[in-house]
């Protein structure tokens, strides 16, 4: 394909030049001689001639498949220009933008040669420039705690309680960061996984979790926690080393090193970009387990995601095994879960596209998030609040579409008095004593739990933030 572009500055013609080349065939118009010929001198398929005039393209011997790019560095209307492009017939014409934008002469342009297509350098230019520098400070940043964590004898790799695939997967990846082997850097957690698909997922890519107690962070003469920040030990762990992290950044602690991006799908996104600012050999386990990490924090990209994620699921697919992730995922759908989706169905209430139910006893609590995911997956439904009674604890779990009003404040407008209750937009969790639901809530029981739920969710739907308060200065 042959393109002819009519260019002013000798900097855009020499990167035209040579960023072009390979693919096209590319010949430059420029309206001053010495230019034309220093640049022919270097090379360059160049010629001088008047842009504003139809004999200059004919002498160019163009065709109706040549393609134009006509410099508008906004020092001067290019509308001649490219009145004379038309006039000799060009068709295909594009206007690289090089200087400040003016989009009401931009506008008056399109409306004169409707068939123009606008292109502009900085922001061809942004995206990759962006990257690479943004890889290289990442680069210095993760040098930095390589060498800090170097010559430490025991390493703790500390993740939160019943870690999910996210914090699986990034305590792997950072031990890969830390270029150490499950001796000398322990994956830990106080509280082990339980969920059965992560404890699938924790079989099949042979990652071991170390209990670890509160008592024994003083044994370990560095620490990183990952997916979770020193707050979440509640005052155990006032310092880390290094904190990596995509939830909100916490007050309450101190660490050498942190790297919190609260805008991530996922720790996984993090570590991803870590790993390939350093070059570091991303082997199919670790790929595999970050791989399914981001599709399952990010629910496959439907929820909390951003560019950066899908970025790092495309460099991190080829790498991994794709057939071990769909077995991790089959692993979801149990038999006993089933039977808690069957008792919401049966015992469930629909009303505005919210499905509430009480799931009554359950052994575990992944049972509950287990049925709340499940339902949200229904058409008509936006909204879906499950609770159930795990030991002494009434727990509510709350999904949605996430366009909708927030979950996380449901949960704190109904239980944040009687318990601990939070979570974002789209998914919430509220953990009360079974006593003081009672006491708040009267002794309620099977069905009528559920009525109760609903009517807690059409109220909270109904009214304003200002009813809200209003309320709570009346109790
Ligand atoms: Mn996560």
């Amino acid at each position: 394909m042959r393109v002819l572009a009519i260019c002013q500055d000798e900097l855009v013609i020499r990167s035209l030049d040579e960023v072009l080349l390979p693919s096209f065939d590319v010949d430059f118009i420029v309206e001053s001689r010495p230019v034309a010929r220093r640049l022919h001198d270097a090379g360059i398929q160049i010629m001088a001639g008047d842009p504003r005039r139809v004999d200059t393209y004919l002498k160019a011997d163009i065709s109706p498949s040549t393609c134009f790019i006509v410099e508008n560095t906004g020092r001067r209307s290019v509308r001649r220009i490219l009145g004379a492009i038309l006039d000799a017939g060009g068709t295909l014409t594009y206007v690289l933008h090089t200087g400040p934008r003016n989009p009401k002469a931009a506008d008056e342009l399109k409306a004169e040669f409707p068939g123009l297509a606008d292109m502009d350098l900085s922001e061809l230019i942004r995206p990759t420039l962006v990257t690479e520098l943004s890889r290289s400070m990442t680069r210095a940043r993760v040098q930095q705690y390589q060498r800090y964590f170097a010559d430490a004898d025991r390493v703790l790799i500390l993740l939160h309680n019943d870690p999910d695939p996210d914090a699986l997967a990034s305590g792997l990846a950072l031990r890969n960061l830390l270029r150490r082997t499950k001796t000398t850097a322990i994956i830990g957690a106080v509280q082990g996984v339980t969920r059965p698909e992560n404890l699938r997922m924790a079989n099949m890519l042979d990652i071991h979790v170390e209990p670890v107690t509160p008592a024994s962070f003083g044994e370990f003469e560095r620490i990183a926690t990952v997916d979770v920040q020193p707050h979440y030990f509640g005052g155990m762990l006032q310092r880390a080393d290094l904190v990596i992290d995509h939830h909100p950044e916490q007050p309450g602690y101190s660490a050498v090193f942190k790297d919190i991006r609260a805008d991530y799908g996922s720790t996984s996104t993090i570590l991803t970009e870590h790993l390939r600012a350093v070059d570091v050999n991303i082997s199919e386990r670790t790929a595999t387990a970050m791989l399914y990490a981001i599709k399952s924090d990010t629910l496959f990209f439907a929820r909390h995601t951003n560019r950066v994620d899908l970025e790092a699921f495309t460099f991190l697919y080829p790498l991994a095994d794709a057939a071990l992730i769909r077995k991790m995922e089959g692993a979801e759908i149990t038999m006993e879960r089933l039977r808690y989706v069957n008792r919401a169905s049966q015992d469930g209430v629909m009303k505005e596209q919210i499905f509430s139910a009480f799931i009554g006893e359950a052994p575990r609590e992944d049972f509950i998030p287990y049925t709340a995911d499940f339902f949200l997956q229904l058409e008509d439904v936006k909204w879906t609040i499950i609770a159930g009674v795990v030991g002494t604890s009434f727990i509510v779990s709350v999904r949605n579409l996430g366009y909708s009003r927030n979950a996380g404040e449901f949960v704190k407008r109904w239980f944040g008095d009687i318990g601990s209750a939070g979570g974002h937009r789209a998914m919430a969790k509220a953990v009360v004593p079974v006593a003081k639901f009672q006491e708040k809530f009267g002794a309620l029981e099977g069905p009528a739990v559920t009525a109760r739920i609903a009517e807690m969710a059409e109220t909270f739907l109904h009214e304003s933030p200002g009813d809200k308060k209003r309320e709570a200065v009346a109790r």
